[in-house]
């Protein structure tokens, strides 16, 4: 599979790399270190990243392209393969569909998949492909990998960092990535991102079977000054590490009063959970979409009932 990754890109002029919506550290350093890994390598090719923006375009600009760029290209997705996540639909007008992913889920379009989620984040993983086919790597590309790396890992805490994600980060190093400028660009935080730290640690709540949870409606958001995905994604493990909590929850409304949820547990796989819901993920951190708060209050009890069944064998 590593070959044909090669292959695609070597039969295509034109590669356009797409990743999902709200793109996190790992969305963009994987988008971004392969742009960077493909042009080092293929100089004559013309690559482009597209999607929304944020905080994380510190590691690189993104691409504005008009459409007919799509119909000769080779289109990449990364760090997602679910196509209500992907950011920028124009992926559909490609040529031919690759996917690279480290997601518990399958393609629901038509694409060549390689998923594989044993990987931490999908940067180790598209890196490892490169390292594999003897890519030239520079300190740009290796940075930004590092980035997916050190995100999607909690900063080599999270449960599946392995050797392999410590070698391929070594690697990186290396090659000249900038482990200090990554951590000053990541963990500097504005006072109110602080704050809101101290407000989720304050104001959890607890179920029978000691399921962490937060309800946040849109007044939190505008109260401390974030964003919506602020206070979902980035606050949600602010009830992690606890003793005695082995699932943590954190329900965050939106704008259109959707509840975005983001479920994470310590040992026992709860995707099952997620999926039930209709959303996906990884084993131990996924995530899904509800209508209210009331169904809130019954996927915890869900999972209390999981818990239950679970602690009684
Ligand atoms: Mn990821």
């Amino acid at each position: 599979m590593y070959a044909q990754v090669k292959q695609l890109i070597e039969k295509y002029d034109r590669i356009i790399i797409h990743r999902h919506i709200n793109p996190d550290g790992d969305a963009y350093g994987s988008q971004l270190g392969l742009k960077r890994i493909i042009e080092l390598n293929y100089p004559k090719k013309e690559v482009y990243a597209v999607g929304d923006v944020n905080t994380f375009q510190f590691l690189g600009e993104l691409d504005t392209i008009p459409d007919e760029y799509y119909s000769e290209a080779l289109v990449i997705i990364v760090d997602v393969c679910v196509s209500y996540l992907i950011s920028d639909h124009r992926y559909k007008k490609a040529k031919e569909v690759l996917v690279i992913d480290h997601h518990l889920n399958q393609p629901d379009f038509e694409c060549i998949s390689f998923i594989e989620s044993n990987h931490i984040s999908c940067a180790d993983l598209i890196a490892g492909i490169f390292i594999e086919n003897d890519f030239i790597f520079d300190k740009v590309a290796s940075t930004r990998f590092l980035t997916g790396i050190v995100t999607d890992s909690g900063r080599f805490l999270y449960p599946n960092t392995n050797a392999q994600t410590l070698e391929i980060a070594a690697f990186l190093v290396k090659q000249g990535a900038d482990l200090n400028w990554i951590y000053k660009k990541l963990y500097t935080e504005e006072l109110n991102f602080k704050k809101l730290k101290g407000y989720f640690i304050n104001n959890f709540k607890t179920t029978k079977q000691n399921v962490a949870y937060m309800k946040n409606d849109t007044t939190v958001k505008d109260t401390f000054g974030v964003s919506t995905f602020v206070v979902s994604r980035a606050m949600v493990n602010q009830m992690s590490g606890i003793k005695g909590i082995e699932i943590w929850v954190n329900f965050t409304e939106e704008d259109n009063h959707n509840i975005l949820v983001e479920l994470r547990s310590a040992e026992k796989s709860i995707v099952h959970i997620a999926r039930k819901y209709g959303g996906g993920g990884h084993a131990l951190a996924c995530g899904c979409s509800l209508k209210s708060f009331d169904e809130a209050d019954v996927l915890l009890n869900d999972l209390d009932e999981f818990l239950e069944g679970a602690n009684t064998k």
